[in-house]
């Protein structure tokens, strides 16, 4: 297949999943708008579909919270969309911080939407309509962080505490597992529920487990319970985690923020603030010198957690790592750990193939996940690591045109079965193949 070709494969994709509010994740799977999923897909539509990209980011803050959370799903009003957890689940309402038009869920996800908004106006035709939107837009983003700094950083330290496996967007990584295996659930007093994710027997043996899904319905649970208040839910909550993922996206946020205010004559004075101590405490508190690679902290247990995923390696985005580190990076990536050199194996595998529970099928788990490569890709170019950048844009490319525009992959090029894994007609890999593409 050309590129041309690609190109309008992974528009059809774009076009199909649009629902003239919003654009579905995927058609049947993921029905409603999906907070860092509407980041990418923007990317994707800013360049020829401007409007549609702003169109897409408007919906997204249209639900933004009171207190500047926006959250993780924004549901839409398909009477046939099935997706657990519903709104009634939720029952965000419950907080007088959610608004009232529009139903929600009660987390957040990565904070992307700063580097979008960046990304959107280097990409626009127009620049005056693309300043005009990031004027709008920049009060909102900042709303966001300070929500963040303020709310999720009890100890002021600059790194943004995740409270729920969906807030990290990697919903069953490795990092979670012994902070979750902590938790002692009765499945008695569990509210019943009804998971609608396992329609198609293949992709379900990839979904995350019902042990899984246990330990994020009980976190809802208890967050309802405190009618979504942030310090009570802090005082309770068995899950909380600084992830190096979320953090090194707030850092490239944070830095695109200060780009826009600067650009639009804003004061940029808090986001340079953030900014400085976010890096400052990524490096003193989560960088792993041994393995040259970032860790996550279990602020509940006190504990480093180091379990080595790519997630450690997506600070080069936010260019949180110096020069030296960057490089001990690049050499962990080519390590027999992520298979970067000579190894055969299809970029990037989100968890380490030397881990004895790797599944390179599972989910987070194991396979390729196409924005976790775009994040990466865009790291490494950061440091002039063109060659392992090159070859992560290539190998992601071949698995677009080779396997179709999968939810995520198998690693190993495997002679049978399937390398595309989950559901098809997924946006965000539609999306950033059409930036891979540029
Ligand atoms: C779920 C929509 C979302 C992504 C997440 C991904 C998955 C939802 O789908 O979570 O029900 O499993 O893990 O990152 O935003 O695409």
């Amino acid at each position: 297949m050309n590129q041309a070709q690609l190109q309008q494969m992974a528009q059809v994709v774009l076009d199909q999943n649009w629902n003239g509010q919003f654009t579905k994740p995927a058609p049947s799977l993921y029905p409603h708008q999906w907070n860092w999923d509407a980041g990418f897909i923007a990317i994707g539509n800013a360049y020829d579909n401007f409007g549609r990209a702003m169109a897409e980011m408007r919906h997204l803050f249209s639900a933004q919270w009171k207190n500047g959370l926006v959250p993780q799903i924004v549901f839409g009003d398909d009477p046939q969309a099935r997706y657990f957890p519903g709104p009634g689940f939720w029952q965000a309402h419950r907080s007088a911080q959610a608004p009232e038009h529009i139903q929600t869920s009660g987390i957040t996800m990565p904070p992307v939407h700063g580097f979008v908004l960046w990304k959107m106006y280097e990409v626009a035709a127009d620049k005056a309509q693309a300043k005009a939107f990031l004027k709008e837009m920049y009060p909102k983003v900042l709303a966001l962080h300070r929500y963040l700094y303020d709310y999720r950083d009890p100890e002021e330290e600059g790194l943004v505490y995740i409270r729920h496996p969906w807030e990290g967007g990697t919903d069953n990584s490795p990092i979670w597992d012994r902070t979750l295996s902590r938790m002692q659930i009765d499945r008695d007093q569990l509210p019943a529920y009804e998971r609608k994710d396992l329609q198609k027997p293949k992709a379900a043996e990839h979904r995350p487990t019902q042990e899984d899904y246990d330990r994020y319905v009980y976190l809802v649970d208890l967050f309802r319970q405190h009618d979504y208040d942030d310090q009570k839910i802090y005082e309770e909550c068995p899950f909380l985690i600084q992830d190096p993922l979320f953090n090194g996206i707030l850092s490239w946020s944070n830095e695109a923020l200060i780009q826009i205010g600067s650009l639009i004559g804003e004061d940029i004075t808090e986001p340079m603030q953030w900014h400085e101590l976010t890096v400052w405490s990524m490096n003193e508190k989560l960088w792993d010198e041994d393995r040259g690679i970032y860790n996550a902290f279990d602020l509940r247990a006190g504990e480093i957690i180091p379990v080595h995923t790519s997630s450690g390696l997506i600070p080069l985005c936010g260019e949180v790592p110096t020069q030296e580190q960057a490089e001990a990076m690049l050499r962990t990536l080519e390590s027999p750990a992520f298979g970067g050199k000579d190894s055969g194996i299809l970029l990037c595998p989100t968890y380490s193939m030397e881990a004895k529970d790797i599944n390179y099928k599972k989910y987070w788990r194991g396979p390729v996940w196409i924005n976790l490569n775009w994040l990466l890709y865009h790291g490494l170019m950061r440091y002039d690591m063109t060659e392992m950048a090159d070859r992560i844009r290539k190998h992601s490319l071949e698995l677009l045109s080779r396997h179709g525009f999968y939810e995520y992959f198998d690693p190993r090029r495997p002679a049978e079965g399937e390398i595309g894994c989950g559901t098809d007609q997924f946006s965000w890999s539609a999306a950033l193949c059409l930036d891979f593409l540029q």
